[in-house]
């Protein structure tokens, strides 16, 4: 199986952790070649005897490290490399002890080594992979350990996210063999080791992984549960359901089995309840008989008593309509870029509840375990995004892209399932679902998702046509996009209200299912003023959000059950960045408009798509001022004028609903 054990590293009764975070050696292979790493084995030897080496931050994005230019926009191959002492009563019981490796993401390729030996390969960012690494540190007990990781942010058509590598040949203007990366997705492609690196323990016979599922019958909470073991298939298991103050409610012995919880103290989302999040533990005891042996493991695993289900209209949670008031968010900050940092994360969750946002979307991409942590403990119910983003072009949707997005829903899914924060999946955002293509391949995705996870709703966010929307047949909730008086109309705030009325009447009544405006805003550069509103200021971030809301107020009465800000925060970009996607999306609508009432003829878009010049796809395409601005907390977390009038108007929404 692809990725990591679905059990995320803890510290038990059993098991030991150590976290590899802090400075790496590190190197970016910018040999003409691009793959002199490989050629001269890299990995064989320390890092430094093979050319020079810098620090380099874990968890962290490389790019924003230096003062290099290069380095910052680097396509390729870099190596990392750190040497650890393992301790040494992992060795003591040597071949009882299980050690892994495992990474919490690196974007986008990673081969990992330890001691020179290729332990795993793996491809996507977001999320977690791991190699047992037992026999190789094993074979030198006490000596360092060296481990190896080449991490490569090459995208391609097939790669999710998507990208293309355009070499420009023209040596008048461009020095021998330059190349550019082009995506179709608005944030900046950072990379690097984003997560952390930990070496944990296991003994030889272990719990490989716990299923929970919940349930509500009556006053009766149910929680129905899978344990799977490996190492031995001579085992018994005690299993105790804990309350969050350690009362034991319910045991279990078997394997597979239904825990019951008379009036169960709920699992409610942030402002529906006093006490939200409220979270049980599941404690998994396994022994094991291993030859002459016994092996024993522990594991707890917390548990959110809560249901889910959608009508033709509604979102209910527990049984009573939720409403998500919230946000998009990045993983995003300065310096660090995408990796992971405990004061950015608690200064997140602070400012959501300042705001009083019950819930966000992980756009457009899988956030780390931390972060989801946190939304399990504090309520924040959850939108959980796979990195299906910037799939514009038809070659996105063949059968490479379709293998591999499979792959990604099984190992996010496998990584997510037990968390009661998260309420449905997105399959992908923005993908150009006009395309006939994307009817199978949409189809296929979220047949899939819903195998493995038949619990939860799957949608994916749309910003097509709603006539011409070859994916949303398949969703539960319907996610549209729009930018009215941005994108489109730039400008006019006198048409939202129209647009925006019209954008909710047609997807409904097209399709019965319920609504959630997964994305609105508008770029304020932080301290520009204007009033009148004009684009870019802060006042007319305020007035977009205004008009929006009128509109929102009313059909929430009927079938929108949500609103989500783009965006949280300011966040950074590419430099040639992609209104002009916007621009492209428009024209294939208005194209597929004009033929679709000819049958057969819809097939010809792809030749539509190719026939749109490549300037109006990127040379109009300036609208970043040093990244996205839509944010309504600045990139350093500190508040626009939206930002108060989004407070104002979540906690009435909240107390409204309590
Ligand atoms: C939407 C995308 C989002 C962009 C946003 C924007 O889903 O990733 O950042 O537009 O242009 O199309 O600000």
């Amino acid at each position: 199986r692809a990725g990591a054990g679905p059990l995320c590293p803890r510290d038990t009764p059993s098991r030991d952790l150590k976290e590899l975070g802090g400075l790496w050696r590190f190197r970016a292979d910018t040999s003409e070649r691009r793959d002199s790493g490989f050629a001269q084995r890299w990995y064989r030897r320390p890092l430094e005897q093979s050319g020079p080496v810098i620090d380099m931050p874990v968890p962290a994005s490389f790019n924003d490290i230096t003062q290099d230019p290069s380095l910052r926009r680097f396509i390729g191959w870099v190596w990392y490399e750190k040497e650890v002492l393992l301790p040494k009563h992992w060795f003591q019981d040597a071949f009882k002890t299980r050690v892994v490796l495992r990474v919490g993401s690196a974007h986008y390729y990673a081969v990992v080594w330890v001691n020179g030996v290729q332990v795993v390969e793996h491809e996507g960012g977001h999320l977690p992979f791991e190699a047992d690494i037992s026999t190789i540190v094993q074979a030198s007990p006490g000596d360092p350990c060296r481990i190896t990781i080449a991490v490569n942010n090459t995208l391609s058509p097939y790669t999710l996210p998507p990208g293309t590598i355009q070499y420009l040949k023209d040596e008048s203007k461009y020095p021998k063999g330059y190349f550019v990366q082009n995506t179709k997705f608005d944030f900046f492609n950072y990379a690097g080791i984003h997560r952390p690196v930990v070496v944990y323990t296991t003994p030889i016979a272990y719990i490989d992984d716990i299923t929970v599922t919940t349930a509500l019958s009556g006053n009766i909470g149910v929680v129905r549960y899978e344990v799977s073991v490996i190492g031995s298939s001579q085992y018994s298991l005690s299993l105790n359901l804990r309350e969050k103050e350690g009362k034991v409610v319910a045991t279990g012995q078997a394997a597979v089995g239904e825990l019951k919880v008379v009036d169960p103290k709920l699992w409610w989302p942030y402002l529906m309840h006093e006490n939200p999040g409220y979270l049980y533990y599941l404690e998994v005891r396994l022994s094991a008989q291993v030859d002459e042996d016994l092996a024993e493991d522990v594991y707890t695993v917390p548990v959110g008593i809560r249901t889910v289900h959608v009508t033709s209209s509604q979102f209910l949670i527990n049984g009573k309509p939720f409403y998500f008031h919230g946000v998009n968010k990045h993983e995003d900050a300065d310096i660090r870029g995408k990796g992971l940092d405990w004061s950015l994360i608690a200064k997140d969750f602070n400012l959501l509840k300042w705001l009083g946002a019950n819930s966000f979307r992980t756009s457009h991409y899988p956030y780390a375990e931390e972060i989801m942590d946190l939304c399990d403990a504090y309520g924040i119910v959850v939108i959980d995004e796979c990195p299906g983003v910037g799939m514009r072009d038809i070659e996105n949707f063949g059968n490479q892209s379709l293998a591999h997005h499979l792959v990604v829903m099984e190992e996010l899914i496998r990584r997510d399932k037990n968390r009661p924060s998260v309420v449905m999946w997105s399959v992908a955002n923005e993908p150009a679902s006009e395309l006939p293509p994307a009817a199978n391949y949409f189809k296929t995705v979220i047949a899939h998702t819903k195998a493995i996870d038949p619990t939860r709703p799957v949608t994916f966010v749309s910003n097509a046509n709603y006539a011409h929307d070859h994916g949303a047949p398949y969703v539960d909730v319907i996610c549209v996009n729009s930018y009215f008086s941005w994108y489109h109309d730039s400008g006019h705030l006198e048409v939202i209200q129209l647009q925006l009325n019209t954008q909710f009447e047609n997807w409904y009544e097209t399709y019965h299912k319920p609504i959630i405006q997964s994305e609105y805003g508008a770029d304020a550069v932080s301290g520009l003023h204007s009033d009148p509103p004009l684009m870019f200021s802060e006042e007319y971030q305020v007035a977009v959000l205004k008009q929006y809301h009128a509109v929102l107020d009313r059909k929430r009465k009927e079938y929108v059950i949500g609103e989500l800000i783009w965006n949280f925060a300011d966040f950074m970009t590419d430099q040639e960045s992609l209104t002009a996607l916007n621009i492209l999306s428009a024209e294939i609508q208005l194209c597929m408009s004009s033929i679709c009432d000819y049958p057969g003829l819809s097939s010809l878009c792809p030749a539509l798509i190719a026939a749109v010049p490549s300037t109006a796809r990127w040379n109009n395409a300036v609208t970043r001022v040093l990244g996205n601005k839509k944010g309504i907390f600045t990139r350093q977390r500190q508040p626009k004028p939206a930002a108060f009038v989004l407070r104002e108007r979540y906690w009435k929404l909240a107390n409204e609903s309590s």
